[in-house]
């Protein structure tokens, strides 16, 4: 049995899909990040990091006691690690799910959560920053188009870096991207989109995410705003 340390986004939604995909026996439990419930002393515990999602595997293949994981590329390879799935044994077939993973942990996932953060969350209009980190978003999806114009997954084979870029993908329309212009990576959504274990997370995420997630352009609370980007979000790497 997994926990699986949950909040509907996009860094969530990867590790609901891999554990779909991976047939692991998960128990969800969910946080709402508006209301600053991941900063406590004992989430710390899991995640020092204090983010989204994490996992605690019960039955970890050394026998010994449960043991937690961060970091959603982390995530990923442990349980592509512990079950055999997805994450190739020769050489060259795992570099390249490890460097298309690397890529999406390190490029895709925070250019986009800063396109995000300036276009639909920040309180004022920053037209350097937005134009910025819009220019980067959709440049990473042009290099992701033409990638998957040369083969149908990101590695080759169906691996753990599509269940990683496909959340991030999808929610390129909040920031004005029309994926329909970039036909390689638009019939990658479809083949991704089709697949069983996807569908069933995403259906679950559009009955579990609150509605503040999916606003294009977010108004929050003070309270949530600290919660979210502010001063309780600071005050929680000083929690003992
Ligand atoms: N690099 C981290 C990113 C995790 C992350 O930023 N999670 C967001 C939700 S998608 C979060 O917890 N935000 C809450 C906050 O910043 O207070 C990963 O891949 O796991």
């Amino acid at each position: 049995m997994i926990d699986l340390h949950y909040v509907a986004t996009a860094n969530g939604l990867k590790v609901a899909i891999a554990l779909r995909e991976m047939g692991l026996d998960y128990r969800v439990i969910n946080y709402d990040l508006f209301a600053g419930a991941h900063l406590t002393v004992a989430f710390k515990q899991i995640n020092p990091n204090s983010k989204l999602p994490a996992i605690i595997d019960h039955a970890p293949a050394d026998g010994g006691a449960p043991f937690a994981v961060f970091e959603t590329g982390a995530i990923l390879q442990y349980l592509a690690e512990k079950t055999g799935l997805f994450l190739p044994a020769d050489l060259r077939g795992r570099s390249l799910v490890q460097q298309w993973l690397t890529w999406q942990v390190a490029g895709l996932g925070p250019m986009h959560g800063q396109a995000h953060h300036f276009l639909r969350y920040a309180p004022e209009r920053f037209d350097y920053a937005s134009a910025r980190y819009a220019n980067e978003a959709l440049r990473l999806l042009k290099v992701m188009d033409y990638r998957l114009g040369q083969a149908d997954y990101l590695a080759g084979e169906y691996s753990i870096a599509d269940m990683a870029a496909f959340p991030w993908v999808g929610g390129a329309a909040l920031i004005d991207i029309d994926i329909a212009e970039l036909p390689a990576l638009a019939a990658w959504v479809e083949r991704v989109g089709a697949r069983e274990a996807v569908q069933v997370a995403l259906a679950a995420r559009d009955t579990a995410v609150p509605a503040e997630y999916m606003q294009k352009h977010a108004v929050l609370t003070p309270e949530q705003w600290s919660n979210m980007f502010g001063e309780k979000l600071l005050a929680a790497s000083d929690l003992r």
